[in-house]
């Protein structure tokens, strides 16, 4: 998968050289690149920003810059990539989401800060590919850029290949609309604490039935509302 930026903060992106990602990237299963939005700007300054028309809070990002970076990047109308705005006005990520995106062959992150982008890029970046606006929850962050790494690993991880364990794909927190059970390694006391004894029984039957019932528990206590609540 060829995958994209466009921010005024690249060096975010460094982190993706980390761990697994770091190895997908070696590996050519995910193409990654990130380009800095003042490389399309042409004064002194670089100015990305601007005051908002009718008045309001803070500044905004000024359109032109982001027609030459998508110039750019998608120089043509492309129906297979996928451009991603960050935002918290955005649908809310997940799971589901991040699952339809792994199978795109290329996903353009378009990281806004301040106050936001200019509407019309959005109109604008329409004309050259698919267009959706993305949060990853409700809260407010300063920027795209964290925003864009965490739905990057959600997706990349995904791509078969990337992870070497497949089977721990299937057997995570939020694939079958339950959270995951609790977990235990050795020793099985630990400063006076022990391992449920039902794991270490050998009964796999039980320790199932165990496990269903700590995700139900969990998930009531945690997000009541995965289970209708
Ligand atoms: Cl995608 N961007 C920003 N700036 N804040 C957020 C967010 C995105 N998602 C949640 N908060």
């Amino acid at each position: 998968m060829k995958i994209d930026a466009i921010s005024i903060f690249p060096d975010y992106f460094d982190a993706l050289k980390i761990s697994l990602l770091g190895k997908a990237q070696a590996a050519n299963l995910i193409d990654f690149t990130a380009v800095d939005l003042r490389e399309f700007t042409h004064d002194k300054h670089r100015t990305v920003d601007d005051s908002p028309y009718g008045g309001g809070a803070g500044m905004l990002m000024k359109p032109e810059p982001w027609g030459e970076a998508f110039d750019f990047l998608i120089p043509e109308a492309d129906s297979e990539t996928q451009i991603i705005f960050t935002s918290p006005a955005g649908e809310v990520f997940n799971q589901a989401l991040a699952v339809e995106l792994s199978q795109a062959k290329r996903i353009v992150f378009a990281c806004g800060r301040y106050e936001g982008i200019d509407e019309r890029v959005v109109e604008f970046a329409k004309s050259r590919a698919s267009v959706r606006m993305v949060s990853i929850g409700d809260y407010v962050l300063n920027g795209g850029e964290v925003a864009a790494l965490a739905i990057i690993e959600a997706v990349a991880r995904l791509i078969p290949g990337v992870i070497g364990n497949a089977e721990s794909l299937l057997e995570e927190s939020h694939n079958d609309g339950l959270l995951e059970y609790p977990s235990y390694t050795k020793p099985a006391n630990w400063r006076g604490l022990d391992v449920p004894a039902v794991l270490l029984s050998g009964n796999h039957a039980a320790i199932a039935a165990w496990r269903l019932e700590q995700q139900v528990k969990r998930t009531k206590a945690n997000r009541p509302d995965l289970l209708g609540e």
